[in-house]
């Protein structure tokens, strides 16, 4: 009997977690199709209008760096922090353009390779660090030969940059695979994507693979692939993608979102020229296409993953059929933003009040305005809030300790939280005011003027021991919120 009783509870037991494992499955499911990035335009100053510039995400202090871009080629350096640009004047690489950026997490450097300069012949293969404060030229022993347009990434598995494609100053096309450890750059002898520039690639750190996607296989004539390949630090693996896959392109931009393990495809030029405005999304076996519209359509722009924020910052390219004017030069994000208020949820202190992006004094889904319920016995009944100078609520001694008490709420909750201070002014006249004196408790329940919390209300006891002198004086308390409430009163002898 009992063995019965045991398994059939086990049985009760299976079939629970059967049904909260669907239960949950559903839930994850819906949550996952509900939960799709939106485009928001951010700051419209910044780097002047660009294209070919590059962008890289520093996380130590986590902010973005973006270097150069044409025409012509430039070697500005500047500074998003999340809300705004700045330009950074120091020196460093030349002017250039179609280079390639990429920031190495373990040694906390953006490396910079190669690119293009204005003049002939233009194709460049320094190799420069930006550690945070400064551009820094390195001399490797080993490095490609010079070219732009080629694709790279920081692969932090392996702890290497990985550089692939791009061309040179006598349009050959590569198909070369290299890496840089921070010391040294190899070429890696393996076979994989077919020649090619304006590819792109991203790194997906929870599968430790380099994502690539698509880039022309020409030069001139422009014949654009729409392949995908991953790198896993030892061989080029092409995949087949399951469903839709994007239309083939070059000069797109990607980066890898680590909070939603999904790489970004944005826009890019097609093979009949047209600029293109989509945005997909790689999970490893399929691209999903995001419905979300968003900047206009673009090339030779730069995007690059934000992680202190969970969000992807696009900025700048061109909406001409060859690269240069007219081109962007405005700033947009790609983020999970659940309330629509145009702040990520990860950054958003209240991801679901479109009103707020803090909880502040009264919290989320209330709006940040304190109800003063009034002053309390014994300063003057239950709703009393103010007097009048010619008509003082109540008469104190001198000498003696006044309670100021009072009761505060948010959307009918009692306020539990915040800073209230009280001062005193003396009045001569209903007109004519001394300065307000910060009051002083005459307990150290609290510091300087502050109320302290007592069974969910707000108590200052009011020392008129010193500073106070006979007549009429108004005592006002200021909330968290910077509302001021106050209360006359006369000191007598
Ligand atoms: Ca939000
Ligand atoms: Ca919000």
């Amino acid at each position: 009997m009992l063995h019965t009783y045991f398994e059939k509870t086990v049985w009760i037991r299976e079939q629970h977690q059967s049904i909260w494992v669907i239960i949950l499955l559903v839930a994850l499911t819906s949550s996952a199709q509900a939960q799709t990035p939106t485009w928001t335009q951010r700051a419209s100053v910044g780097p002047s209008p660009r294209d070919t510039h590059a962008m890289a995400f520093d996380s130590t202090p986590g902010e973005i760096i973006l270097f150069g871009g044409r025409y012509p080629a430039n070697n500005e350096t500047w500074r998003w922090t999340g809300e705004t640009w700045t330009q950074i004047f120091t020196s460093g690489p030349s002017p250039r353009y179609f280079h390639m950026m990429a920031y190495d997490s373990n040694r906390d450097r953006i490396v910079l390779f190669g690119g293009m300069r204005d003049g002939v012949p233009g194709a460049l293969n320094d190799t420069w660090e930006w550690d945070g404060t400064a551009w820094n030229e390195k001399h490797p022993a080993h490095f490609p030969s010079p070219r732009l347009n080629a694709a790279m990434v920081f692969d932090s598995v392996r702890g290497e940059v990985v550089l692939f494609g791009g061309y040179d100053n006598s349009f050959t096309l590569f198909d070369q695979t290299w890496v840089y450890d921070g010391n040294d750059w190899a070429e890696r002898a393996v076979s994989g994507p077919s020649v090619r520039q304006g590819c792109k690639m991203a790194f997906d750190s929870a599968r430790g693979k380099s994502v690539l996607f698509g880039g022309s296989t020409v030069v001139f004539t422009f014949v654009a692939a729409n392949d995908t390949w991953e790198w896993d630090g030892t061989m080029w693996d092409q995949k087949f993608p399951l469903g839709s896959i994007p239309i083939a392109r070059a000069e797109h931009a990607m980066t890898y979102d680590s909070s939603r393990h999904q790489t970004i495809l944005f826009a890019g030029l097609d093979e009949s020229y047209n600029r293109l405005s989509d945005a997909w999304e790689w999970d490893g076996n399929r691209w999903n296409q995001n419905p979300n519209s968003g900047p206009p359509a673009r090339h030779e722009h730069a995007m690059v993953y934000d992680d202190s924020c969970a969000r992807i910052i696009v900025f700048g390219g061109s909406n001409s059929f060859n690269g240069g004017p007219p081109q962007y030069a405005d700033t947009w994000d790609y983020t999970l933003d659940a309330d629509n208020d145009g702040v990520a949820d990860a950054c958003d202190g209240c991801p679901n009040d479109p009103n707020k992006t803090a909880p502040g004094v009264c919290g989320c889904g209330v709006a940040d305005t304190i109800g003063f319920v009034g002053f309390l016995p014994l300063i003057g009944g239950a709703d009393a809030t103010g007097g009048s100078f010619a008509d003082p609520l109540r008469a104190f001694k001198l000498g003696s300790t006044i309670p100021v008490k009072f009761a505060a709420s948010c959307g009918g909750s009692a306020v539990l939280t915040g800073i209230h201070t009280l001062q005193a002014i003396k009045y001569s006249s209903a007109v004519d005011s001394d300065p307000a004196i910060d009051a002083t408790p005459t307990d150290a329940a609290t510091t300087g003027n502050q109320f302290r919390l007592t069974d969910g209300e707000w108590h200052f006891n009011l020392s008129t021991r010193s500073g106070f002198s006979t007549g009429t004086w108004k005592l006002i308390a200021t909330l968290s919120d910077g509302s001021t409430h106050y209360v006359w009163i006369t000191i007598k002898k």
